[in-house]
């Protein structure tokens, strides 16, 4: 359906290929792709913010989404909190041995060394200056600083209207790209911005079918090509499309990769370089997404794929259910990136802008901090 799509609506932006960029294998424009049984092509993506499909009861969202994280977090709260009672329970003074287990125990909840670090100092220097008055202080004086390691990362991102801004969402397989993206479009299509999807997936048939499913679960037209296209010649095409209708934000899908697989980084590269040449500012945004799961590993993703694409920002799925949750700040306080989305379940509405505080509440509730 995109195909004649394109050829009807084809404008001279659109008329470019990879292949006449230079860069393509040759694979040309040939695109096509599906864009929702009930979407007509002919009047896409221009439509779409007309009827954004009614938002509900946003308050009832934010209760159910907070619930969701707190509920999600069950498993790292229970490690931080109850291992902090243990440490305190009897301990009438703030003494060495008292913050070495501090310190080994946020360790174990997944902080990294470099959040470790600058939460006891923080935390020491307030004991040297007898801020702190007894053991329990040490509580909230631990919940503060790592609300002050995570709030500059509270940074979100919203499309601008009036030029076509490019998503590219990357990170390995499994890590919930393609998940996010469904959530984002529909998040994006309910705030009145026009989306469309790139299935720049061309590993497995089943990655791209997977996108025209979100595509048409929210109604949000989707550009792809078969499985074993090339990932650059389909963003490419995309792009164009995106561009002659004025589509407010593209957002392309990726297939996962490893940072240590040196050609599938080169790939991501290229992707990036053939958007350049239509745009020298796209891709605006470059999004690595993570697994909350992956608790230390996550560093290396970062940095990595940070190093080869330059990311712009982080989006840290399956709060919901991990026992790992401390490395959010972790990633917060080792690279200044900010974390644009937090996902806690696999439904359209599990998605948020991340919030410093409702994270750090999630953490500690209970705590008595
Ligand atoms: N529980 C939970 N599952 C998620 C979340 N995000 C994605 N998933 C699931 O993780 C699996 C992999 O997601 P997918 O989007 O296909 O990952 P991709 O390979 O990076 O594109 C799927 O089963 C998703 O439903 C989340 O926030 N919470
Ligand atoms: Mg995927």
């Amino acid at each position: 359906m995109v195909l004649q799509w394109l050829k009807r609506n084809k404008s001279p932006a659109a008329g470019e290929s990879p292949g006449s960029a230079g860069e393509g294998d040759g694979g040309g424009s040939a695109c096509t792709g599906d864009t929702g049984e009930s979407l007509d092509p002919g009047i896409l993506p221009a439509s779409l913010p007309e009827n954004p499909p009614s938002p509900g009861n946003p308050a009832a969202a934010r209760k159910g989404f907070l619930s969701r994280l707190r509920e999600g977090l069950d498993r790292s709260r229970d490690q931080l909190v109850s291992g902090m009672e243990r440490i305190l329970l009897g301990r009438k003074a703030i003494d060495g041995e008292l913050l070495e287990d501090l310190e080994a125990l946020l360790l174990q909840a997944d902080m990294g060394m470099e959040a470790t670090r600058q939460i006891m100092d923080q935390v020491t220097r307030q004991v040297e200056r007898r801020e702190l008055a007894d053991p329990a202080a040490l509580r909230s004086a631990i919940r503060e600083a790592l609300l002050e390691i995570l709030r500059p990362h509270v940074q979100e991102w919203v499309p601008t209207k009036g030029r076509t801004q490019v998503l590219l969402m990357v990170g390995i397989n499994g890590a919930g790209k393609t998940t996010t993206i469904g959530k984002l479009a529909a998040r994006w299509k309910s705030e009145g911005f026009s989306v469309l999807l790139g299935a720049g997936d061309t590993f497995r048939a089943a990655a791209v079918e997977q996108l025209q499913g979100w595509g048409q679960k929210v109604q949000v037209p989707v550009v792809a090509q078969g499985s074993g296209a090339d990932s650059a010649s389909v963003l490419f095409d995309a792009f164009s499309a995106a561009r002659a209708r004025s589509v407010d934000v593209l957002i392309a899908d990726t297939a996962g990769r490893l940072h240590t697989q040196g050609h599938l980084m080169e790939e991501l590269r290229k992707v990036k370089r053939v958007l350049t040449k239509q745009d020298p500012s796209a891709p605006q945004e470059i999004w690595l997404v993570l697994d909350a799961g992956t608790g230390q590993n996550a560093l290396r993703q970062v940095k990595e794929f940070h190093e080869a694409v330059g990311l712009t920002g982080i989006c840290i799925t399956k709060l919901d259910g991990t026992a790992k949750g401390g490395m959010v700040a972790a990633i917060a306080s080792t690279l200044p990136l900010p974390i644009r989305f937090v996902g806690v379940g696999e439904g359209v509405d599990d998605l948020r802008p991340f919030d410093a505080e409702a994270f750090v509440d999630a953490l500690f509730s209970g705590s008595g901090a």
